[in-house]
């Protein structure tokens, strides 16, 4: 039918027409059932993964549904060798049959035995708790990588020298990138393909011209050179029957050392580890229609030069790129190599390969400059806006060797120049070569600079704000959690701190982005890690990190305080590497992900016996390195407090932690079903925590050792202190903070870890949202007050030394995060359950907050906390996901205040009613949909204190 004709019918045949188009064009509705459904399929805690070298996969989904009260009584899994199988639902590889149980979480794949390489389609389906049956879900699919190191068939190829002006004996290393082709003939009609590569540092994959895959600065860093990680990419729709070319361009990471010679710069560990020169192993598999394969390889047929574009590409001090040396059609086909040399077998890399399995780093979003201003001639000064990490993408027309200089940083000078102290001997240039034509559009790709501001330096014309845009980068891992409350500040620093964690998300969790450091230090997540976990789906990263630091513990098992360890830094203290330990915790807590302690409780419990036997008297251990890192200055200039008084003793610091240790330790072995250990754990446990309070406790002071905030948070969140104690060792606290310190933060890195649930916990929430609004010295708040768009390294980084002063680090922000969603939001995992399959929601009422909005995309699915006062009434809307429960905490002094979508809430469908606690109703609640309402509830400042 024409246009026109079908424009001309009567209404009566349009209709007749549009109900024809719509039954029999348009895409098939899906019918959507009441009951429970299962949805977000992911196998190894990822979406549809390639390539993954787990033997036993373990699949997860969430559990949704339209009713309240939903649960899971059964599933049922079908994994298939193939799409059409699985579609005629015929489980080849794995039928689970219908298994009675409400788990949907990391249920081990018990299917056939699953070799390299193998693809694999599976789905589920489900029964709620009346039995009724679900549809099956969406398919979802996965594969698997290289299972034995024998799967490898290619070689390391590179070549390991000097090439150019490349230059490794000096302070400043210097190489180019180096660029790998090669064509090859597919003679059959290609039905899959898939491509492994390890690129050392950094490689990007390209095949027929085009980039394989978002991945920028791939792949993961890794302990080498114990480990390297591979990735797999699904190739199959970029190659065909005929000739077909592959090319990759390797850049150095971290793999080639940043700083390599003897020069002491600031202190020993500024010199960064030389693993050896850009390499890689790659592997394509091929499967024909034909059912034959076919294995290409890297090996020395591959050509190689050194002489592309990239002049210079380094993490710390940028990289330089000539325009004039592009190589048109270097990564497709008929490129005329012949200048090209001979890629060459190097020494091999690290000697294990195992497949990354966690997102890759990405550009996730742009910023686009605020300001443009000159402030010497020819040197422009970019405001960004924002402190943010990643790189600038320029637009520019000029002339062929015009040259374009583009340098970063954190902070201006009072005369509006770069500050750029605090980067130390950082170079952060950026340097673009014109070649001259319209206009050139160029970003770098083997280097990324932390800051808010940009000088340019060479630009051919004047530049205007448009030829800049800033590209934000960092690991593409899942944002779990909105927040947002009435309170502005509040929702600043909660931005300040997204935009930190996202800009040290660098596959390994780094301390900074900005200066010539940029390292994996223990201590700065132990605690931040499960703050972070509320606002990214962080399981898989921090998992990694988990190998990572195994990966550099000694024979011996001591730890070191940076992992990777491109700084050697072993000094063996008890709080840095005690995140080890904090992270498998928190892991297993959040995200019900106990691989950690599988994996890694052998070399815990190595850790703790080391430490024990070489420094533990009396059950007391001494060592220390850092005490309480950051500790607000009494002076402005000071990077650390000269002030004995703020500083805790090592023997609190170290035991405290210590015992603490033990008891997650104990947890760990009986999750093993190690019993015996578990008990020696516990007993070991019960003498240090006597041999603690004989130690440090003046009886007669009713106080620990030196009475600084930290020990009293020490003392009271490890529950070190015997009950008839625990009012004073309080009272202590709230002394020092609100008389000592004037409701002032007295706490670095480690008081820093608790301080607001302990002052919570102990009903004064009040003084946690002091600390957590003040505006004044020392305070994140301040940080706000002084144009801080992340969180600084230290409470007075804008007076401190510049040596130690980055303005985007994580470490102080403790337990802030965690605080705001299980206290001010009330979205908590109840501690009798993992991953939030129990929920305990006891939102923190207190100063003058007058809503808090708060959701968290927990591992069963969103979980939503919504609450206001208004007019003396209290609104609570929340959202549990199904086959869950929560315990929810309802402020209200009687059950009769408390409605439930206009019905009293204890007669609400899905709704149990619990008990009082003091000025709280408890109630039971099923998966679903609320809207609580209390009317004259208890008033906000005076509730809870
Ligand atoms: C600094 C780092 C880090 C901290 C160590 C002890 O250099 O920035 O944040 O953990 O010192």
């Amino acid at each position: 039918m024409t246009r026109s004709t079908f424009l001309s019918n009567t209404p009566k045949q349009l209709l007749f027409l549009l109900s024809f188009l719509l039954l029999h064009c348009a895409p098939p509705v899906q019918r959507v059932k009441k009951g429970l459904q299962p949805a977000q399929l992911t196998t190894e805690n990822l979406d549809n993964p390639i390539g993954i070298d787990v033997r036993v996969p373990r699949l997860s989904w969430i559990s949704t549904s339209r009713e309240r009260g939903a649960s899971q009584s059964a599933y049922r899994i079908l994994v298939a060798s193939s799409g059409e199988l699985l579609e005629k639902n015929q489980g080849d590889l794995w039928d689970s049959g219908k298994i009675a149980s409400d788990q949907s979480l990391y249920i081990p794949y018990e299917g056939k035995i699953l070799g390299s390489g193998d693809a694999v389609f599976w789905k589920v389906r489900l029964w709620d708790g009346q039995g009724e049956e679900s549809d099956w879900s969406e398919p979802a699919q996965w594969s698997m990588g290289f299972l034995e190191p024998s799967d490898w068939k290619g070689e390391w190829i590179g070549l390991d020298r000097e090439m150019g002006a490349d230059k490794l004996d000096t302070t400043f290393t210097r190489m180019s990138a180096r660029y790998l082709r090669k064509e090859v003939e597919l003679p059959k009609q290609v039905k899959a393909a898939t491509a492994h590569i390890a690129g050392l540092g950094l490689f990007e994959l390209y095949i027929n011209g085009k980039k394989i895959s978002e991945a920028v600065l791939a792949p993961a860093l890794a302990e080498y050179p114990k480990r390297a990680y591979y990735m797999s990419f699904d190739v199959t729709e970029n190659l065909a029957q005929g000739r077909n070319a592959l090319g990759v361009i390797l850049g150095n990471g971290r793999y080639v050392g940043v700083r390599i010679d003897e020069i002491e710069l600031y202190y020993d560990s500024s010199k960064l580890t030389h693993y050896g020169f850009p390499k890689m192993i790659a592997q394509l598999e091929v499967d024909y229609t034909d059912g034959s394969r076919e294995t290409i390889v890297s090996d020395t047929s591959w050509k190689i030069t050194a002489e592309g574009p990239i002049l210079a590409n380094n993490a710390f001090d940028g990289e330089e790129y000539d325009a004039n040396k592009e190589m048109p059609g270097w990564n497709a086909t008929g490129f005329k190599d012949a200048d090209w040399l001979q890629a060459e077998r190097v020494a091999p890399g690290p000697e294990i390969l195992s497949a990354q399995m966690i997102p890759p780093i990405e550009v996730i979003g742009e910023v686009e400059p605020v300001s443009i201003s000159e402030v010497e001639k020819d040197t422009f000064i970019l405001d960004m806006g924002q402190n943010m990490v990643g790189w600038v993408k320029i637009r520019v027309e000029g002339k062929k060797g015009d040259t374009v200089s583009l340098r970063f940083a954190e902070r201006l000078n009072p005369d509006g120049s770069l500050y750029l102290d605090p980067i130390r001997t950082a170079k952060v240039n950026d340097i673009y070569i014109l070649k001259g034509e319209e206009e050139e559009v160029w970003e770098p790709r083997f280097t990324y600079h932390g800051f808010q501001y940009l000088e340019v330096v060479g630009y051919p014309e004047e530049p205007e704000l448009d030829n800049f845009t800033g590209r934000v980068v960092h690991d593409a891992l899942q944002p779990t959690g909105q927040f947002t409350t009435s309170n502005e500040m509040i929702n600043q620093i909660y931005q300040n701190a997204r935009w930190g964690i996202r800009g040290n998300y660098r596959s390994i969790p780094t301390d900074c982005p900005q200066r010539d450091e940029r390292q994996a230090w223990l201590g700065d997540r132990a605690t931040g890690s499960r703050g972070e976990s509320y606002l990214f789906d962080n399981a898989n990263f921090y998992t990694k990190w988990l190998q990572d630091i195994e990966d550099s513990q000694f024979d011996s098992g001591s730890l070191p305080d940076v992992a990777p360890t491109y700084w050697k830094v072993h000094t063996d203290n008890v709080t840095w590497p005690a995140a080890y330990i904090f992270i498998a915790d928190m892991l297993h807590d959040q995200f019900g992900e106990d691989r950690g302690i599988h994996l890694h409780y052998d070399s815990m419990k190595k850790w703790m016996g080391y430490m024990r036997e070489q420094y533990m008297k009396d059950f007391i251990i001494e060592r220390d390195n850092y005490g309480d890192w950051g500790v607000p200055a009494e002076a402005p200039g000071l990077i650390h407090t000269e002030d004995a008084s703020r500083k805790t003793s090592p023997g609190v610091l170290a035991t405290s932690y210590y015992y603490h240790l033990l008891g997650i330790m104990e947890g760990f072995a009986e999750h093993l079903g190690k019993t015996g250990e578990a008990q020696e754990f516990s007993s070991l446990k019960e003498q240090v925590s006597q041999a603690f309070h004989e130690k440090f406790f003046d009886a007669e002071a009713k106080a620990y050792k030196n009475n600084t905030a930290t020990t009293n948070v020490l003392a009271l969140h490890f529950g070190l202190v015997p009950e008839e104690f625990t009012s004073q060792v309080f009272d202590n606290l709230v002394q020092v903070t609100m008389e000592d310190f004037n409701g002032h933060i007295s706490v670095g890195l480690i008081g820093v870890q608790a301080i607001m649930r302990i002052f919570t916990d102990h009903g004064r929430p009040d003084i946690a949202y002091k600390l957590a609004t003040n505006t004044t010295y020392p305070s994140w708040g301040y940080m706000v007050e002084q144009g801080a768009t992340t969180v600084w390294e230290l409470w007075n980084s804008d007076t401190a030394d510049p040596f130690m002063n980055s303005w985007n680090h994580v470490m102080l922000l403790g337990d802030l995060l965690i605080w705001y969603y299980e206290d001010l939001a009330g979205i908590a995992p109840d501690p009798e359950a993992t991953a939030f399959k129990k929920i305990f929601m006891k939102p923190t009422l207190t100063g003058d907050l007058k809503f808090v909005k708060a959701s968290h995309d927990s591992p069963y699915g969103m979980i939503k906390s919504e609450w206001e006062l208004l007019d003396g009434d209290f609104h609570w809307n929340i959202s549990i996901p199904a086959n869950t429960t929560a315990t929810v905490y309802v402020p209200a002094d009687s059950q009769e205040q408390v409605m439930e979508s206009g019905v009293i809430a204890e007669k609400a469908d899905g709704i149990t009613y619990l008990r009082k606690e003091e000025n709280r109703q408890l109630y039971r609640l099923g998966g679903g949909d609320y809207s609580f309402l209390v009317r004259n509830s208890p008033s906000s400042g005076s509730f809870n204190q």
